[in-house]
């Protein structure tokens, strides 16, 4: 009976394993639930309630004295999920990482059973040689020589883009390490004006500042363009700044847009300058077959954001950062502490890897994505990044042919697709300002809207000089053409004036 048992009647307590198992028998079933009802397409995605109502009928309430029964805890399990956003839902296109993958999700469960750190071998030992096996395979996939290269799994894309910055600072100033800043030269970096903000900050944080970095130009559908690169590189050079870093979009966040890769490989080795290509987002196209050719050149960069998170639907988090170079990242990040990292110990050191990272602390993401790739092989993923494509060009030939609809990017290049939806009320307004400021409201109101009802979910922002406009995000492999159909009428349904 949970409503008078507590926690301290569960293990270790004594003659406490019976108790013990039919609490997590029961809190599996509350998980399993909400997993059935992630797939139930008459299950709303979010039921959504501003911060200040949700906090007054959740109760949040952390006591000091009096401990909360097992009943109460197994509620606060219910209603977590309750109020939460089912991000796997077949109608949830509001971010580049959506899916409930079933295997994945058995993966992170075992891994949070598990319960331990990446920092060493000793406490991690399966995870540490799985970690080391995966980011082999992730690296031959991307064609880096066999023989060397490194990685690492990261708390997000965010964070894989820092350890590109961070390594690159270090390759070309190794001094930095020890002196800081201050001797070294003005590094500059180039990044694409559609490039993740989480560049800039990168650069920020190493101590480049963000008034150091560059945007490049992009054509109208979010490519870089490689010779205002050349021509800003050479503005830095006659200015006695040092070039160092080009980050490269292998799909962009918002257009998903390709960067000509190998055109910024051929300036990178003319300046003798680091190449990164964050594909975080895309970087599941190198399984497909089909659409691994718009990766094309990724193999001449010296790093790469991979989010097996993202277009791969693993469970969050998990991200990775590859390298080209071996040993880069220890000799850049440790620190040798010897409480951790003792050099005596009776294995083989190399294989703790928690000196070469930014954390001390690290999270297992490696075993949900080993399992599901187990579990579905290399031409499961291919079948499912596949699908994803079709559903987006299903998307983008339904708008074109629909009155009302307007493409943001004529063909998208990945599974984004980015439109305005113009209400009867403005589609005959001639082109200007009145026109793009009533435009710019309208994202905001179909989305409020569509939050309030809560049956599907899609993103909107400004970009450059488009004022806001959708973002449909399709990696979610339980999508369908209904799917589609469903949200395109939605927008009509509740974009009326
Ligand atoms: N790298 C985070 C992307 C956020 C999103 O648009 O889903």
């Amino acid at each position: 009976d949970f409503e008078t048992a507590y926690a301290r009647d569960l293990l270790p307590a004594r003659n406490a394993p019976a108790t013990t198992t039919l609490f997590l028998t029961k809190v599996v079933e509350i998980l399993c639930d909400y997993v059935r009802k992630t797939y139930d397409r008459s299950e709303k995605v979010v039921d959504f309630h501003h911060p200040q109502d949700l906090k007054k009928f959740l109760d949040l309430e952390i006591p000091d004295e009096r401990p909360e029964t097992l009943e109460k805890i197994l509620e606060s399990c219910r209603e977590t999920l309750k109020y939460g956003v089912k991000t796997g839902h077949p109608r949830f296109f509001n971010q580049l990482s959506s899916g409930m993958d079933v295997i994945s999700l058995a993966g992170e469960w075992l891994t949070a059973t598990a319960n331990t750190n990446m920092f060493t071998y000793e406490i991690a030992p399966v995870f540490i040689v799985m970690e080391e096996m995966i980011l082999k395979k992730m690296r031959e996939i991307i064609g880096f020589p066999a023989k060397s290269g490194d990685g690492i799994f990261s708390p997000g894309g965010a964070i894989s883009n820092l350890y590109a910055v961070n390594c690159a600072r270090y390759k070309f100033v190794p001094d930095v390490k020890k002196k800081g800043l201050r001797e070294a030269p003005k590094l500059v970096m180039y990044i694409s004006e559609h490039s993740h903000y989480s560049l800039k900050r990168a650069a920020a944080i190493v101590g480049i500042g963000t008034d150091n970095v560059y945007a490049v130009k992009c054509d109208e559908r979010g490519k870089m363009i490689p010779s205002d690169l050349e021509r800003k590189i050479q503005i830095a050079k006659s200015k006695g700044e040092t070039p160092f870093f080009v980050s490269a979009s292998g799909g962009s966040t918002v257009y998903g847009a390709f960067d000509p890769l190998h055109d910024l490989a051929d300036i990178c080795q003319r300046h003798k300058m680091w190449l990164h290509v964050d594909c975080a987002w895309g970087g599941g196209v190198l399984l497909s077959k089909k659409y691994r050719k718009r990766l094309d050149g990724i193999e001449r960069a010296d790093s790469v954001t991979w989010n097996p998170h993202k277009l791969m639907g693993v469970i969050l988090q998990c991200s990775c950062l590859l390298l080209k170079e071996s040993n880069l990242l220890q000799r850049c990040n440790s620190m040798c502490a010897d409480y951790l990292f003792q050099q005596d110990k009776n294995y083989d050191v190399s294989y703790d890897t928690g000196d070469k990272t930014i954390q001390c602390g690290r999270h297992v993401d490696v075993f949900k994505l080993w399992l599901m790739w187990r579990a579905k092989a290399t031409v499961g993923f291919e079948a499912q990044i596949n699908k994803c494509f079709d559903l987006a060009h299903y998307m983008t030939d339904k708008l074109k042919a629909r009155e009302g609809f307007e493409m943001v990017v004529d063909e998208p290049e990945l599974t984004n697709v980015c439109f305005w939806y113009l209400p009867p009320s403005i589609r005959d307004l001639p082109d200007g300002p009145d026109k793009r400021d009533r435009l710019a409201q309208v994202a905001p109101v179909v989305k409020a809207r569509m939050m309030d009802r809560g049956m599907t979910m899609i993103g909107y922002q400004p970009l450059g000089d488009n004022v806001n406009f959708f973002r449909m995000v399709i990696s979610n492999p339980a999508a369908t053409t209904a799917d589609i159909d469903y949200m395109i009428e939605e927008i009509e349904r509740l974009g009326q004036d």
